[in-house]
């Protein structure tokens, strides 16, 4: 335990470290399915998962909403001002090593209050940026990823980098600068570019082609100061479609990619998706996944759901195991996450107020991801659905089909093989039936 910046030195008095206990115990405080010693796919579940805390919601957030007041008790809450910034870095690296999640996340405003200049501000990230690096050094704790919030503060009310006032565009320059001299400081794997105000409320008063190609010559600066500084972690964009802006121009995987191939970002960027902005992206998050881990773009994961009776992003714990299933499919179908990760984007509901909350809530995330990742697995090597999809798409894989993919085939030869192919057959696609076979696997394994 690195020195004690508080007088407070246990702020989950009543948790102990979590322990693997297996799916028959019944004490909320254990894991069920998450053994991260345990080998799964060639990899302990530690490496395969990589699970990070997201300081946010569960240092900082206080349980606000719309219509209502604060409701958090947290320990940490008797503290002000820069004292309560060093009691959250206490209270956090605490509750990482007792859940004993390797990584965590945060936005530069999570961790430290804002000053009343641009430097002061600095100056207070620059306190708690070096206590972090300290209880680092003694934690095997290691940072997932950093970002800049560039979306609470009044000033960011037209956009950062999308701003229509340049004033704007070059504060958020100077604040994702100071991001990365942290993100190289505290060794950070990735950087998240996730662009909340970066949209638009009304055409009306838009000029749609300036803001995005200011927000490409931003993500251009941000590659080139990373270069300059020797920070060498992954860059991601994190998509969303709406909320709070009418439209956020980073909307899906589809278009996050379109727009770093547009700009010839695309290869200094990857993405980093969240189920719930899948969702409310109106697609499922394995498809969001996909489209990435097709384009080789898959990097990281928040990991989240949303609820499918309310329309906004309630950034639930995920505890959906088809969800949790597909979505380790196809993070093991890229081969995992390289430098990414699981990170927990997700907070307990307001009504869950307690301390105990936060550790009830991870541990549910970590074993519906655990499980998942079991069924994932067996359900790839026993090639379920690959032979299925093997085998209908195997009239690509001779005659007609096979020039087709090899080039050889025009209009003009098409044409002519179609005119004496009078008895097309097709095969029946078999949902109803893989589902349930999905079904035997979540249930069985
Ligand atoms: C907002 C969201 C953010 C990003 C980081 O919906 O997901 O917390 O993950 O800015
Ligand atoms: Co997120």
């Amino acid at each position: 335990m690195a020195q004690s910046y508080t007088d407070v030195r246990n702020y989950f008095g009543s948790v102990n470290k979590v322990a693997y206990e297996g799916k028959d115990s019944k004490n909320p405080l254990a894991f069920k399915y998450y053994n991260p010693e345990e080998v799964v796919g060639g990899k302990t579940m530690k490496e395969q998962l990589r699970f990070s805390i997201a300081y946010w919601h569960t240092f900082t957030a206080d349980g606000t909403d719309p219509f209502g007041a604060a409701t958090m008790q947290r320990p940490w809450n008797r503290y002000t001002g820069m004292d309560l910034a060093k009691a959250r870095v206490e209270a956090s690296f605490e509750l990482y090593e007792k859940l004993g999640a390797p990584f965590f996340a945060f936005h530069d405003r999570d961790i430290a209050p804002e000053g009343s200049t641009l430097r002061e501000t600095n100056q207070n990230l620059d306190v708690i940026v070096g206590m972090i690096k300290d209880y680092m050094k003694t934690s095997n704790v290691k940072l997932l990823w950093n970002t800049a919030n560039m979306f609470t503060n009044p000033r960011f009310v037209h956009g950062a980098a999308t701003s229509c006032n340049a004033d704007v565009f070059a504060y958020a320059a100077a604040q994702v600068k100071k991001g990365l001299e942290t993100a190289k400081e505290l060794g950070s794997g990735n950087y998240v570019f996730w662009g909340g105000r970066e949209g638009y409320e009304t055409l009306l008063n838009t000029d749609l082609k300036l803001e995005l190609d200011n927000l490409a010559r931003f993500m251009h600066m941000a590659v080139d100061y990373a270069k300059e500084i020797g920070y060498t972690g992954q860059f991601l964009i994190e998509p969303k479609p709406k909320e709070p802006t009418t439209h956020q121009y980073d909307t899906d995987a589809a278009t996050t990619i379109a727009f770093l191939k547009q700009y010839g970002l695309e290869n200094h960027f990857k993405l980093n998706l969240e189920a719930n902005h899948a969702t409310l992206a109106g697609h499922t998050f394995e498809h969001e996944l996909r489209t990435a881990r097709v384009n080789g773009l898959l990097g990281s994961v928040d990991a989240n759901q949303g609820d499918p009776l309310l329309g906004w992003d309630t950034d639930e714990f995920p505890t959906d195991l088809y969800s949790t299933t597909l979505a380790m499919y196809e993070i093991l179908q890229n081969g995992g996450l390289g430098s990414g990760g699981l990170n927990f984007d997700a907070k307990v509901r307001r009504a869950s107020f307690e301390p105990e909350d936060l550790v009830y809530a991870h541990v549910a995330g970590m074993d519906a991801f655990a499980k998942g990742l079991k069924v994932a697995h067996k359900l790839i090597e026993d090639r379920v659905f690959e032979d299925v999809i093997q085998n209908r798409y195997r009239s690509y894989t001779e005659g007609i089909g096979l020039d087709i993919v090899e080039g050889r085939a025009n209009f003009r030869t098409l044409e002519q093989y179609a005119m004496n192919n009078d008895s097309i057959k097709n095969e029946s696609g078999r949902q109803e039936r893989l589902k349930a076979i999905l079904n035997q696997y979540i249930l069985e394994v």
